[in-house]
């Protein structure tokens, strides 16, 4: 998508739906918005089917509103809760297999940048822990170890929320799920740390308690996507059903494991410092 596509002929506009409007002369098409903004404008992603309160629908609520450029960028997911609101996002989603989303992205990114050259086409993964960690694993490795220059964000509720409580690589040891009635026998993977030794660019690991911290977080996952290398998110956001949490209490909850052992990480290597540095001082200028 380009910015011109959302801009209908002139004289068409003011028959388009009056959140159409809003959305294109207030939203984040083509413009910097501060996560103070949200709230002024129809937001990028609305309505969703997604569980009352769910934490989850709330960071990918954020990150949308966050991209740096959503008139430039492709979102990629597969099977999972996240897809249910990131399809309904107003930024084009591919849905992948489940599996195969850091293959679609790589393909996707290198085809934007040989058909778009001189355009950022920002490609972002977003898609839950057990897509990402377990039967997507490899891909996620490889497209790091290839260097792949795209953003992977990992929905960590850690469970598979959409197919009823089984157990996920993300999961913690001991932690009974529906279907792991015996409790978790294996450790939660060391996702930061595989992505650490992979040599991925930038990473972060965040709850959705702060949404300054989100915005700022996701941003920067993508510009460095853009030039240095990959880059990886991981959110806690935790499910609501399948662990029992009250709507209301969801953010209490975050804020506890955010406390306890969920604390904000984030990880640069010198490179995307380096080039964080020179985009700002050139914005400055
Ligand atoms: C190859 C394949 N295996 C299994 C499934 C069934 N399936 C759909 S969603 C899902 C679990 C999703 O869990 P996760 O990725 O952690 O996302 P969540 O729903 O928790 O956000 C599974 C196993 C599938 N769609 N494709
Ligand atoms: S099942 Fe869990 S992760 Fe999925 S939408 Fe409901 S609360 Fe959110």
């Amino acid at each position: 998508m380009a910015l011109r596509t959302l801009n209908v002929a002139p004289g068409f506009m003011r028959f388009m739906p009056k959140e159409y409007q809003d959305l294109v002369e207030k939203g984040p098409f083509g413009r910097q918005i501060k996560v103070t903004d949200l709230g002024t404008f129809k937001e990028v992603l609305e309505e969703h089917p997604m569980c009352e309160g769910c934490a989850m629908a709330f960071f990918i609520r954020l990150s949308l509103a966050a991209l740096p450029n959503p008139e430039h960028t492709v979102m990629v997911g597969t099977a999972g809760c996240g897809r249910l609101a990131i399809s309904q996002a107003a930024i084009p989603f591919v849905y992948g297999n489940y599996c195969d989303t850091n293959g679609v992205a790589t393909g996707l990114k290198r085809g934007l940048q040989i058909r778009f050259p001189g355009q950022h086409k920002d490609v972002v993964v977003m898609a839950g822990d057990g897509g990402l960690s377990d039967i997507g694993f490899s891909q996620v490795m490889h497209s790091w170890f290839r260097k792949e220059k795209f953003t992977t964000i990992m929905l960590d509720n850690e469970v598979y929320g959409n197919t009823g409580g089984q157990e996920s690589g993300m999961t913690r040891k001991g932690e009974v799920v529906k279907m792991a009635p015996l409790g978790k026998q294996f450790e939660k993977i060391d996702m930061l740390g595989l992505a650490q030794t992979s040599g991925v660019a930038y990473i972060a690991r965040l709850t959705p308690t702060n949404p300054s911290r989100v915005f700022s977080t996701i941003r920067k996952a993508v510009l460095i996507a853009r030039e240095v290398g990959p880059t990886y998110v991981q959110a806690y956001t935790s499910c609501n059903i399948e662990y029992s949490i009250a709507p209301e209490k969801v953010l209490d909850d975050a804020r506890q494991v955010e406390k306890e052992r969920y604390g904000f990480v984030e990880i640069m290597s010198d490179e995307a410092k380096a080039y964080l540095e020179r985009i700002d001082a050139e914005s400055k200028a």
